[in-house]
């Protein structure tokens, strides 16, 4: 703990380029609490392959997440903003924390299912470790709060599980970590299949709106949102699953509550209300995308921060992993 802070801890996979259910389900937060707490944000590059990426590109994005995560306004000088692959340790507490977690916990996660259904040809045990490395990025910078979308739940619930599982084998030595999730923004749903959360990764590309798409892309996809039978516009997510979606957007990105989103569409027709939301979409992330690019261009600044960052996340992490060592008996020297 630093000047009494507790600590937070969240990172982002660098596939494909990032949506704005990553933005106001994770981003968002990670932004806002930045202030408050003793942050860690990584960009989790090593849970990436658990996908096959193309190297070239797995470079490129992931340098271009860590310049997002500054123009989203993540300030580096403030938060410790690093590249997972950058400190060994997360492979290394990972694979003692395998030893404390069952395989049959692991067949059963959600995420595992769906993604081994989607990439049927390549079940590898990556993919199933996945929770396993995500336990030891959190356990290794002793995180009291992990902020993520509501997707990422049952992976908190397993890092838990597994650090008082060690806890109890051995001594206190991890913190027990708690989930923070957006009361709207957690789980945005995707534009076509509203009940169905906007991924990165999606078949339809019309259902996700990405970060980094322009104006006309934007209000193209709003335009053509799903929406429910009816007329009229309020916050029902269960009978009127779609304009629920669009309201919470609306809401999360004009910085309203959701009771004032639905004042401001009172007696408003459903295509006036979807070409607002996209407008509300397009104002927002048109300042973040110019200021990416322009950290993009200085790529040595960029360098210089992961260096720094990466040092003292490692030396955080390492004595977490020294201790861990030591209890499990490895050999010191
Ligand atoms: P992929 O589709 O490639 O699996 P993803 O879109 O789920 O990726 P991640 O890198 O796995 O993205 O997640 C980054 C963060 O964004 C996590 O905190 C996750 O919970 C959050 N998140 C992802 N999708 C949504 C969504 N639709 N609504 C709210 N939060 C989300
Ligand atoms: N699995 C997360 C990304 C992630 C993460 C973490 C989130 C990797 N390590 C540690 C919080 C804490 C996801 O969003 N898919």
């Amino acid at each position: 703990m630093q000047d009494g802070k507790k600590t937070l801890y969240s990172a982002i996979q660098p596939t494909n380029n990032l949506t704005i259910g990553n933005y106001l389900g994770a981003i968002k937060n990670m932004t806002a609490l930045q202030n408050d707490y003793n942050c860690f944000y990584a960009v989790a590059d090593m849970h990436a392959i658990t996908v096959r990426q193309q190297p070239a590109e797995l470079r490129a994005k992931t340098l271009s997440l860590i310049a997002l995560y500054i123009a989203c306004g993540i300030d580096p000088e403030k938060c410790t903003l690093y590249v997972q692959s950058h400190v060994p340790a997360h492979a290394q507490l990972a694979w003692v924390l395998n030893t404390f977690t069952y395989v049959g916990e692991m067949e059963r996660m959600t995420q595992f299912k769906d993604k081994s259904a989607r990439h049927a040809d390549n079940i590898n045990m990556g993919l199933m470790d996945y929770p396993v490395l995500m336990a030891a990025d959190i356990l290794l910078y002793g995180a009291d709060y992990v902020p993520v979308g509501e997707d990422q739940r049952q992976h908190l619930e397993i890092t838990r599980d597994i650090a008082q599982r060690f806890n109890n084998a051995y001594s206190p030595t991890f913190t027990v970590p708690e989930g923070i999730f957006m009361k709207v923004g957690a789980k945005i749903g995707d534009l076509q299949s509203p009940d169905k959360k906007m991924s990165k990764s999606a078949e339809n590309p019309n259902g996700s709106v990405f970060l980094s798409d322009d104006k006309d892309t934007i209000i193209r996809k709003f335009k053509r949102a799903v929406t429910d039978s009816g007329s009229e516009i309020y916050y029902d997510p269960v009978n009127k699953a779609g304009i629920s979606n669009l309201l919470g957007i609306y809401s999360v990105f004009s910085d309203k509550t959701v009771q004032e989103a639905e004042r401001d569409f009172c007696g408003v027709g459903y295509g006036e209300f979807k070409l607002a939301v996209g407008e509300a979409v397009a104002e927002k992330l048109a300042p973040i995308q110019r200021e990416q690019a322009r950290l993009l261009e200085d790529k040595q600044y960029l360098n210089e921060i992961l260096k720094k960052n990466s040092e003292y996340a490692s030396r955080t992490a390492g004595r977490t992993l020294a201790k861990v060592y030591k209890k499990i008996g490895f050999y010191q020297l």
